[in-house]
């Protein structure tokens, strides 16, 4: 058993590591310390319809495909890499967003050896250390970015320690943005240094959501998860196209709580924000739509056992602090309430490598069939990859792809290419990798691929 208490203000965790897995300790500080914390998911772009109630089943026999990650790249490396997205239609290079506050781009080529900063706003991003949930946390671009030259970002400030969503513009397609052309759309207070989520993504809908954790601190010490009049502990949606009132952005109609006033940093209401799309999370780090489907998918760190991976719908809640994955909290407790809450899809024990888990894109790439239609996942403090699916019945699948996978190297955050395959970011290392994958008939979950390039450090 391992116990690790994450989330506390300073991003210190109290972990007892198992003897079998050496610098277990020292991977999953830096993985808390940077998603660590937070629960839920929230939102559904589609409208996807999923039971309230999902079969979950964890582990089978059949023939499972083994995966890893494999340096991509080998000549770039990034400052503590956060982020790795494309211009929308565009496959010719990757954007990389940096925790310390800024923007590069590469053409992508594999033997790609120089990138271009494209946005510094590092002044105002809180100091960001490597082992801190704080910083520059989220980029997207626009849908109509071919149009309107517009991305927009997530990143935590200082004095006073707020969460900002803002819009930045180019005037040349995507090679610089301009540091002077910020309009903040959103600023939240945050009340500690972890649980921030920060991840940004528009749907097929063309709206903008945004995930934010319950303030921080531990056991929803701020009471956020179940608040509806705050957008903390929440997902939320919103049209950065239009204006509602005062706002720098617009609530589109069909979100849940649409007629009510937007909701601002400090104030005091008493009427659930509008900006809600779903409740009841923790610290919804990473998190993505499914191009095909439109599901979205959502990894919520979970604090003591029991890591979570959410398929969201409209207006649910999905439990936190009441419910850790399919579980009471705190833990061991019983009897809590169960009634209008959803349970995770899928679930990752502290005792299997959960500890920060990130999700990932559901796979539509070409060279791993066997794997399409998967919500890859993997977790920052153990590196494990796993994956999950509906089976023919449409209960929710989870299969272990990689149980040996490098603890060491904090996977903090997936990128999709133009042609479906995946990538994933090392915020400790600064390097891109690329989930590799093959198949192993034996039915275990201990016989990983060597990745084809060893990771170093
Ligand atoms: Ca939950």
């Amino acid at each position: 058993m391992s116990r690790l208490t994450d989330c506390i203000g300073t991003g210190e965790y109290e972990v007892r590591p198992r003897s079998a897995v050496p610098g277990w300790l020292l991977a999953v500080v830096a993985a808390a310390a940077l998603h660590g914390c937070g629960p839920g998911g929230t939102g559904d772009g589609s409208g996807t319809a999923i039971d309230a109630t999902p079969v979950m089943v964890t582990a089978d026999a059949q023939t499972r495909a083994t995966a890893s990650f494999a340096r991509a790249y080998p000549k770039l490396t990034f400052d503590q890499p956060i982020a790795l997205v494309r211009r929308p239609g565009d496959g010719s290079r990757w954007y990389v967003g940096e925790k310390t506050g800024r923007i590069r781009w590469f053409v992508d080529s594999p033997d790609a050896s120089t990138s271009t900063l494209a946005l510094d706003i590092s002044s105002r991003v809180v100091n960001p250390e490597t082992f801190d949930e704080r910083g520059f946390l989220g980029v997207a671009f626009h849908p109509k970015f071919a149009q309107n030259g517009k991305i927009y970002v997530n990143y935590v400030t200082s004095r006073p320690e707020r969460s900002r969503i803002s819009e930045f513009a180019s005037n040349d397609g995507g090679d610089s943005f301009d540091p002077a052309s910020e309009r903040i759309l959103m600023e939240v207070n945050q009340p500690a240094s972890n649980h921030n989520g920060g991840n940004l993504a528009f749907g097929p809908d063309g709206y903008l959501y945004a995930g934010f954790g319950d303030g921080g601190a531990a056991d929803d010490y701020y009471q956020n998860g179940q608040r509806m009049t705050t957008v903390l502990g929440k997902m939320i949606r919103i049209d950065p196209d239009t204006r509602t009132g005062k706002a720098q952005y617009g609530i589109p109609g069909d979100n849940p709580f649409a007629d009510n006033p937007v909701c601002r940093a400090t104030a005091n209401r008493s009427t659930a924000c509008p900006e809600i799309w779903a409740s009841g999370m923790r610290n919804p780090w990473r998190w993505n739509f499914d191009l095909e489907t439109g599901d979205l998918w959502v990894g919520d760190v979970m604090q003591d056992n029991y890591e979570e991976i959410n398929l969201i719908t409209k207006g649910a809640n999905y439990g936190w602090p009441i419910r850790q994955g399919t579980h009471c909290f705190p833990t061991g407790s019983t009897g809590c309430r169960t009634a209008g809450l959803t349970d995770p899809v899928a679930e990752l024990l502290r005792d299997e490598g959960g500890a920060s888990i990130i999700a990932g894109y559901v796979y539509r790439g070409s060279q791993t069939p066997e794997l399409n239609g998967r919500l890859i996942f993997t977790d920052a403090g153990s590196g494990i990859i796993g994956s999950v699916h509906r089976d023919a019945q449409g209960n929710f699948v989870r299969e272990l792809l990689n149980t040996n996978a490098d603890y060491r190297v904090s996977y903090v955050s997936f990128g999709e290419a133009a042609d479906g395959e995946m990538y994933a970011v090392s915020l400790r290392n600064g390097t891109i990798h690329k989930l590799i994958l093959g198949v192993s008939s034996d039915g275990g979950t201990k016989t990983a691929l060597t990745p084809a390039t060893p990771v170093s450090g």
